[in-house]
């Protein structure tokens, strides 16, 4: 669109919205224009705080990039730099005092179960250890007058950040990247005339560490990680910083590197720890900073950028979605989230959600830790909650995206973890439950902490690893790797064998519960949170049966416990329905008696998202409770549990209620300048929630079935989407016209059978391995 067109319709707005005038003068006071991509985020002024600067990441490495004009700061992190060391926080005194925990809680003596959990169950710390930056890369430039055009971008096509000015009659630009195949950030300078490159480079850090320069062009900051929960820090990290100029000089001394009047300069930012896995700290970051410098020095530029580009798109480029765009798409994206509220802007819908895809490919790759409560981006040493995993939402719904969104490469480092907690669970689920397989409670970090942490009415659940098997399973419902099952099953198997051995019959009707435990984080209304056989447990242990019941029958094992967990999963306590219609909460009908009628935490919809336990088709009447329960709680929530709140409206099928709690979402409340979700403060679960919520809207596949366009508002009458997924082993696109289904292309991964459905309509089909097959808007093959 030509700049006047763009003025002229700012004009016509600012009759209809006073709001507009305010916005309209402020973003047409600079001179920069949006960028080509539309696809970015870009902004006319740099960064005052972090949650406006701008994330890059290769899933190990991270940087936020403020884009100063007098100071460029580049916060780093490192996705194993916690604080602490190996260790094990279950406490001796927990499993004599579990049978009487259980008494109490049967008899409905709450307050007594949790004075006993808090003197003798709780783990030793009763925090779990906290991620920690690294510290910033500052660079100063010399005063070169007023800058014009200014302009900050980030380019989500590419994953390369951009900063360029004009001053002094000199065009400045800075690009920046982390490299997922080269392993370092690249920061290059360049000028529009030569010798115009000046700036010193040091490290600022919050660590115990030095800096030293190196020969005369690197700096090296050494460092030991911190001390937390009286647990001293164990490992050894180290940052290299290497400066590559053309002309001019460069050289380092003390804790700088300096470079004059060059005509362009190059940095390279290495980072390693000396973390290997939670039990072994013995790595050589030393060694690995040197070869990873060592190895790009003697690469171009545009051979490590190309290589960079080509590993981003390879995965960024699966999913294409456009759902409509009005002419506020062109404005920065400061100014957009501003006026979101008030504002016709469907395209934030679409970099919304492709910004959810570009920070979980640049925050989990194979190999690297799964994405914490922060990604992998973090400036403080005790970040809130610790920056951790914290399974009782959380970190699940980090994972929600990567599956539909067509990234299940990503998804290795979360099924890396779960399989490791299932060795230190296991220690847990002995010494504390005297159980086989394993057990994790609300919260684990890069030690891989198991045991219950905070206080008996957040950390006495035992079902998050029993959740995050959900992941596991769903990675194979996704990909039909058989090889794949037969590696993680053994995983799957002990989350259900602790079930197995610790459930117990509660009382009243002889259901299987569990016992303790809670319904995370809300407490009921008799003085706790604790109680025994919360829904969302029955729900999270009937989907853990279930799947070890159908992997153990595709692999042909275990023809005996497969019994076992079926004549348990029978006796298991059922949803209830509860006084008001709602869905129950929890085993007693209390719902309505419950202090924090909106809690934030909406455990018992599991149900109905993630799992399909509950559906419109399947369930009507469990649906309807759900929807009472969803307008008790209501739609404005923390960023993460307004999230959730859109996955479940998706799953009801009301497109225009799912939107508008996405505009929720997309309000300033909720989205920082740097559309970081804000819980607040910044926490990513609800960029990842939020976008597969958006995903959700479009398509959905469970209970046997791929559903296009369940949840359509009157506000996206036409667009297309590519490249989605389905379970099953199946990409999807699909486009619509008038607010009705036009075109599908469906592709067969692995063949056999898919069923379609649209509204009413369905259709069976059997596929090909590499089929493609293409549907009109009535489902028919043409
Ligand atoms: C859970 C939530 C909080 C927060 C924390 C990290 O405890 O209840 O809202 O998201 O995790």
């Amino acid at each position: 669109m030509t700049n006047r067109k763009t003025v002229a319709l700012v004009g016509l707005l600012m009759l209809i919205q006073p709001l507009f005038t305010v916005l309209a003068a402020v973003s047409f006071a600079g001179d920069a224009q949006a960028p080509e991509e539309r696809l970015s985020l870009w902004y006319r002024q740099p960064a005052k705080v972090w949650t406006e600067a701008l994330p890059i990441g290769n899933g190990r490495l991270g940087a936020m990039i403020f884009g100063g004009i007098s100071e460029e700061r580049l916060q780093i992190n490192e996705d194993t730099l916690w604080a602490g060391g190996p260790y094990d926080p279950v406490s001796p005194a927990a499993k004599e005092a579990l049978p009487e925990v259980r008494r109490l809680v049967f008899a409905g003596q709450y307050s007594e179960a949790n004075r006993l959990i808090s003197a003798q169950v709780m783990a030793r710390p009763l925090r779990q250890l906290p991620y920690q930056t690294i510290g910033s890369l500052l660079l100063q430039f010399p005063e070169a007058g007023a800058a014009q055009n200014y302009r900050r971008e980030l380019n989500l096509d590419t994953a390369l950040a951009r900063v360029s000015y004009d001053a002094g009659g000199v065009t400045f630009v800075r690009e920046v990247f982390a490299s997922p195949i080269d392993q370092v950030i690249c920061v290059r300078l360049t000028a529009s005339r030569e010798g115009q490159i000046t700036f010193t480079a040091r490290m600022q850090t919050p660590q115990k560490a030095t800096a030293a320069a190196e020969q005369n062009h690197s700096l090296v900051l050494d460092g030991v990680n911190g001390d937390a929960e009286r647990i001293k820090g164990a490992i050894k990290f180290q940052a290299r910083i290497r400066a590559l100029a053309t002309g001019g000089e460069t050289s380092a001394s003390g804790e700088e590197i300096s470079v004059r009047n060059a005509d362009s300069a190059l940095l390279f930012i290495a980072a390693a720890t000396s973390f290997k896995r939670f039990d072994d700290v013995s790595g050589d970051p030393e060694s690995a900073t040197k070869s990873q410098i060592a190895a790009v020095i003697e690469k171009s530029y545009d051979q490590l950028k190309t290589a960079h580009v080509a590993a981003h798109q390879n995965l960024f480029r699966r999913v294409a979605l456009d759902v409509g765009a009005s002419e506020r798409a062109s404005l920065p994206t400061d100014e957009r989230i501003k006026a979101f509220p008030a504002a016709n802007d469907p395209q934030f819908a679409e970099l919304y959600f492709q910004y959810g895809r570009y920070l979980m490919i640049s925050s989990s790759r194979p190999g690297t830790q799964p994405a914490g409560l922060q990604g992998i981006w973090n400036e403080s040493m005790s970040p809130p909650w610790g920056g951790k995993y914290t399974i009782n939402i959380n970190t699940e719904m980090n994972y929600w995206l990567a599956e539909p969104a067509n990234l299940a490469e990503c998804v290795e480092p979360l099924v890396r973890m779960v399989t490791e907690l299932s060795e230190t669970g296991a220690r847990t689920a002995k010494s504390m439950y005297g159980a086989r397989g394993w057990v994790a409670h609300h919260n684990t970090d890069l030690w891989r902490a198991t045991a219950p942490i905070d206080g008996p009415n957040w950390g006495m659940w035992p079902t998050g690893g029993a959740w995050l098997c959900l992941h596991l399973w769903d990675r194979y419902e996704y990909g039909g790797d058989k090889e794949y099952l037969r590696r993680i099953y053994p995983v799957m198997k002990g989350a259900a064998e602790f079930f197995v051995d610790t459930l117990v019959e509660e009382p009243k009707h002889k259901w299987l519960v569990t016992n303790p435990s809670l319904s995370p984080e809300n407490p009921h209304p008799f003085g706790s949170a604790v109680c025994a056989g919360p829904t969302m447990d029955s729900q999270i242990i009937r989907d853990l049966f279930s799947n070890c019941i159908r992997a153990a029958e595709i692999l042909d094992v275990d023809a005996e416990f497969r019994a076992e967990l079926a004549s348990k999963r029978s006796r298991l306590a059922p949803n209830q329905i509860g006084k008001v219609g709602q869905l129950q909460e929890w085993l007693e009908d209390w719902d309505v008696e419950a202090r924090e009628q909106r809690h934030r935490h909406i455990s018992h919809l599991y149900g109905l998202y993630p799992s399909d336990q509950i559906t419109l088709r399947g369930t009507p009447e469990l649906a309807e409770a759900a929807k009472v329960s969803l307008n008790t709680r209501g739609d404005l929530s923390t960023g993460w549990a307004i999230a959730w709140r859109i996955n479940c409206w998706a799953r009801l099928q009301d497109g225009d209620r799912t939107w508008n709690i996405v505009r929720n979402l997309f309000s300033p409340s909720r989205t920082y300048p740097n559309m970081f979700d804000a819980h607040p403060p910044f926490q990513i679960d609800g960029n990842f929630g939020g976008a597969t919520g958006i995903a959700e809207m479009l398509m959905q596949s469970h209970s046997g079935e791929i559903s296009l366009l369940p949840a359509l508002p009157k506000d996206w009458p036409s667009g297309s989407v590519k490249g989605l997924r389905a379970r099953g082993g199946f990409e999807l696109g699909f486009d619509w016209k008038d607010s009705k289904l036009a075109t599908v292309t469906l592709r067969s991964e692995n063949g056999g059978p898919a069923a379609l459905r649209y509204g009413d309509r369905t259709s069976k089909i059997d596929t090909q391995r590499g089929q493609i097959v293409r549907l009109n808007g009535e489902l028919k093959t043409e």
